[in-house]
């Protein structure tokens, strides 16, 4: 039987990448100038690096030799949601006002088993980890609730694995769709998710080694919430006393995000409300 430690780089970079190329349909909607200008920029940036940093050729091949194993691990998802995707968030979101976005990364899979609320998440009979109720209201920015909300949820498990890219798990762990009711309000049961590491015998993990930085992402709920009329919000969770909360690899905790969930006594785990406010679409 194939476990989850048997999770490899290779493995989860060739599925995030065949899901990317699954969801994501980039057109050819970049203009010449602009992919003139920032393509131009970016090399500048490198080049002034090598002049700045004289870079040697040793260094220069170390640097070829490692981009060629980013492709060949299928880790170009990996590597560009961990250092880059942060920022393009923040520019992306920077004129909302309702509740903080944040990456999405790249373990999203679409249309995960619809469920109305309240919801439990799909999980093994035996699954390890704290139980976690999650619950809450999607409203706008006045404030008034937002009926037909739909709240999907995507998150690791209590080893830091996520279902379809780690072998062994059942296709849909911890994963799930959920209907609000007319108010707004939902409730789902689900584990507390453990700190994440990324995978360390892929490419990003040998430059992780190679700099001694750690591969450490807090341990985190992913979320999209949408409502009709409204822009959909791709975020993120986080909780509190978690020590990677402070310095989360792929930079991408905001203050905002962060839960402090409460004991629900007898042996019931914890529960945390968290409401989402979005904007109305433009
Ligand atoms: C994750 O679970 C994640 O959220 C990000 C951003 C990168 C790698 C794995
Ligand atoms: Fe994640």
């Amino acid at each position: 039987m194939t476990t989850e430690s048997q999770a490899t780089a290779a493995a989860s970079g060739a599925g995030a990448t065949a899901r990317f190329r699954e969801d994501k349909h980039v057109s050819a909607a970049t203009s010449q100038e602009r992919v003139s200008a920032l393509a131009g920029r970016i090399i500048k940036a490198i080049n002034d690096t090598v002049i700045d940093e004289k870079v040697t050729y040793d260094e220069y091949n170390a640097l070829k030799s490692w981009l060629i194993r980013v492709g060949e691990d299928g880790e170009w998802p990996l590597f560009l949601d961990v250092w880059v995707e942060h920022s393009v968030e923040e520019v992306a979101n920077a004129n909302r006002h309702g509740s903080k976005g944040t990456i999405e990364g790249p373990y999203y899979i679409p249309n995960a088993p619809s469920q109305n609320t309240p919801a439990t998440l799909p999980m093994r009979d035996d699954e390890p980890g704290t139980p976690l109720l999650f619950q809450g209201q999607v409203k706008n920015v006045a404030g008034e609730p937002l009926p037909g909300a739909l709240i999907e949820l995507w998150h690791a498990d209590d080893l830091g694995f996520y279902s379809q890219f780690a072998p062994g798990l059942p296709e849909w762990n911890l994963r799930g769709s959920v209907n609000a009711d007319d108010e707004g309000k939902f409730q789902v049961n689900t584990i507390q998710p453990a700190p994440y590491q990324i995978p360390t015998d892929g490419a990003c993990g040998a430059l992780i080694a190679a700099s001694g930085w750690h591969a450490w992402r807090p341990a985190h709920l992913h979320l999209k919430v949408s409502a009709p009329g409204h822009q959909l919000i791709t975020t993120q969770l986080y909780f509190q006393g978690d020590e990677h909360v402070a310095d989360d690899i792929a930079s991408a905790v905001k203050p905002e995000l962060v839960l402090a969930p409460t004991d629900r006594g007898a042996g019931n785990g914890r529960e945390v409300t968290y409401d989402f406010i979005l904007d109305p679409e433009d």
